[in-house]
């Protein structure tokens, strides 16, 4: 981990910077994946298997006897814990919800807006180093309180063709009933266009690696819709003397364990601080079994001291972090003045390890600045709002006359004239 201390914003800024994406050599490899997944479907779909995830399978869906088998191969202590995540993510998404809306802007003139569920959803788990089943209750929670009417979950299978069995009881916990054994580009292809097996949705969600989100900028191009553009995980810790260095370290670990191209940072008004943490890193590091991961995500990571409290905040929301940990004594001020960050973990215990997993909060998050311009998932995500009117005939005599004189001007005689016919029957009518 670099440290630099009371860097100009020019330097702060390089240093920062995300590793730009090679977008242009990934392309390349999933438009042929997209083409020979509308294509050929689940035909196509085997055959990636077999390149990709090593295994030749005959059927791409999970069957009921692997779900039963799955559950009987976790711990009792783990199910609990996954019970109570489930718990507490249910209570605050379902928190989320906002009431119907009607308002009688004009008398006669009604104005409604609903959430309505997004019908077709699918959700992309990685595979790969670990199994994220946290991520099947962060995606599948909010989308069954939503009420979408299919949720569809893919996953790579591993060489064996099996899915990590905790992703299967939480798949079947959370009441997902369509769990399929297609990972990476082609499975964000298959659920875009739909093949024999994978059912097609209309908008996709989670986390994955560059080919993932890669395909999912194609799918979105095809006209499904994506909870957001992602990429590797990130946190920043603001803590000052009040923070305890160990913890702070264990916090930037906890990130930096998750690929080689994570990124951590720390800002503080210490140096001496800064060194603590420096240190306790090197020592926590030791004990990691993904030691390697995290040291390869450390290199690409900075410590930066920031005597002045405004210039850190500024740096803060420049970067626009996935997460935040603030743990600096005047912590209200500090969170009131960030505006940019995925979500935002407040004093010295709360770990974003909490939110990862079972505090309530989502953990699908905007990362490489997108939380400048997006939000995390929220049950949001899987509504749409629709709004609806009704008018009545008393109402149609006030707002009649103004849609009238809006449309002519507008030169737009048609419309003018749908209202026009309507004021005419009343008129008419004595009504
Ligand atoms: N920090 C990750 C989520 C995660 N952590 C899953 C552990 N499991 C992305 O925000
Ligand atoms: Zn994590």
């Amino acid at each position: 981990m670099k440290l630099l201390v009371n860097p100009n914003p020019e330097k702060w800024k390089k240093q920062l910077a995300r590793p730009v994406q090679k977008t242009k050599e990934i392309n390349k490899i999933v438009k042929p994946i997209f083409e020979k997944v509308e294509k050929n479907g689940d035909k196509a779909l085997k055959k990636f298997a077999q390149e990709y995830d090593h295994v030749t399978l005959d059927s791409l869906l999970v069957t009921a006897e692997e779900i039963k088998s799955a559950k009987d191969q976790i711990s009792k202590e783990l199910k609990e814990a996954i019970k109570t995540a489930k718990a507490n993510i249910e209570k605050f998404h379902a928190a989320q919800a906002t009431p119907e809306l009607i308002e009688e802007v004009m008398p006669g003139v009604i104005c409604m807006r609903k959430s309505v569920p997004i019908q077709r959803v699918g959700l992309y788990i990685p595979g790969g180093t670990a199994p994220l089943f946290s991520t099947v209750l962060m995606l599948g929670v909010p989308a069954k309180i939503a009420g979408c009417a299919e949720i569809v979950l893919c996953t790579p299978p591993n060489r064996e063709g099996k899915i990590h069995p905790a992703i299967l009881y939480t798949a079947d916990l959370v009441g997902i009933t369509k769990v399929l054994k297609v990972g990476g580009a082609q499975a964000v292809a298959a659920m875009t266009f739909g093949t024999e097996s994978v059912p097609q949705v209309d908008k996709i969600f989670g986390p994955g690696n560059q080919y993932v989100t890669a395909a999912k900028q194609f799918a979105n191009k095809y006209g499904v819709a994506i909870d957001m553009p992602a990429g590797p995980s990130e946190v920043l810790v603001y803590a000052d003397d009040t923070a305890v260095p160990a913890f702070v370290a264990s916090d930037l670990l906890s990130q930096a364990e998750h690929g080689i191209d994570s990124q951590v940072v720390l800002v503080t008004p210490s140096e001496k601080f800064a060194k603590k943490v420096l240190k306790e890193i090197d020592l926590q590091l030791e004990d990691l079994p993904r030691k390697d991961i995290a040291f390869k995500a450390l290199q690409n990571s900075t410590a930066v001291v920031m005597e002045n409290q405004g210039e850190a905040l500024e740096l803060i929301n420049d970067y626009a972090p996935e997460h935040l940990i603030i743990a600096v004594e005047n912590e209200e001020e500090a969170v009131d003045a960030i505006f940019n960050a995925g979500s935002v973990f407040i004093g010295n215990f709360t770990p974003e390890s909490a939110g990862d997993y079972a505090s309530g909060t989502n953990h699908t998050l905007p990362t490489y600045g997108y939380a400048r311009n997006y939000s995390g998932v929220s049950l949001d995500s899987f509504l749409k709002k629709m709004t609806y009117q009704k008018i009545t005939p008393e109402g149609l005599k006030t707002l009649g006359p103004v849609v009238e004189v809006m449309a002519a001007n507008e030169q737009l005689d048609a419309h003018k004239n749908a209202v026009t016919i309507r004021l005419n029957y009343l008129k008419e009518n004595k009504k």
